[in-house]
């Protein structure tokens, strides 16, 4: 398998997590984002989008990470990151998609790109921008995580949510987010990413990082 990202990519990251949770070997290609690499007519071809993440795969070239997160639980089923009854599934999800569908996308390079160079946001605007959201998206999972969490985002083993989550709070970090409102979201979190899978998918840790 071969895993086309960014060290800083959060959607790459999702998908790292899930790789090493999963215990699953694979090769890394950087593409990067700095220099808009992914946006190149040869990375194109793999992914039209020109977004990373793609997994390269079974002969085949998956994209977005959400879709390669359920690929990966489909394909190898152990350990489980979805729980077994269909609403717990739904939540879990639905955890999942409040970051992937209703924060990042707002939050991405490119959005931050044109409100800076079409818009004219200044850094502070910016970081407004990204608080905003991502606070928005914050205060619901926190809600949903206290109500189903018991450890992990959703109950007592990690699950897709948690690998949604925690590149989510990843970048809010780094755009320095208050995050005090979420205890906890941030207890999921920290149980989370003291695992050594959530530790070898760190952005810091991986080949490309600096
Ligand atoms: N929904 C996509 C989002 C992919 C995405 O936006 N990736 C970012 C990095 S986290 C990217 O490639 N950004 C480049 C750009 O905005 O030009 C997924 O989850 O795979």
């Amino acid at each position: 398998m071969i895993l086309h990202g960014y060290w800083r990519s959060g959607a790459a990251y999702r998908v790292r997590i899930a790789l090493a949770l999963k215990g699953i070997a694979y090769e890394q290609v950087t593409h990067d984002l700095r220099t808009d690499a992914q946006a190149s007519d040869a990375y194109r071809a793999l992914n039209p989008q020109g977004l990373v993440p793609a997994l390269e795969a079974d002969g085949d070239v998956l994209t977005q990470s959400p879709a390669i997160l359920e690929w990966l639980e489909e394909r190898y089923p152990s350990p489980a990151l979805l729980p077994e009854a269909a609403t717990d599934r739904t939540v879990v999800r639905a955890m999942a998609a409040t970051v992937a569908c209703d924060i990042h996308p707002l939050n991405n390079l490119r959005v931050v790109q044109a409100l800076q160079r079409d818009f004219g946001l200044d850094a502070a605007a910016v970081q407004a921008w990204m608080a905003r959201w991502m606070g928005d998206g914050f205060a619901a999972l926190e809600v949903m995580i206290a109500r189903h969490g018991r450890g992990f985002a959703f109950g007592d083993t990690p699950t897709i949510a948690d690998c949604c989550l925690v590149p989510q709070v990843y970048s809010a970090e780094r755009f320095a987010v208050d995050l005090t409102p979420y205890p906890q979201l941030m207890a999921a979190v920290d149980r989370a990413r003291a695992l050594p899978a959530f530790q070898a998918a760190h952005p810091d840790r991986q080949p490309d990082a600096g």
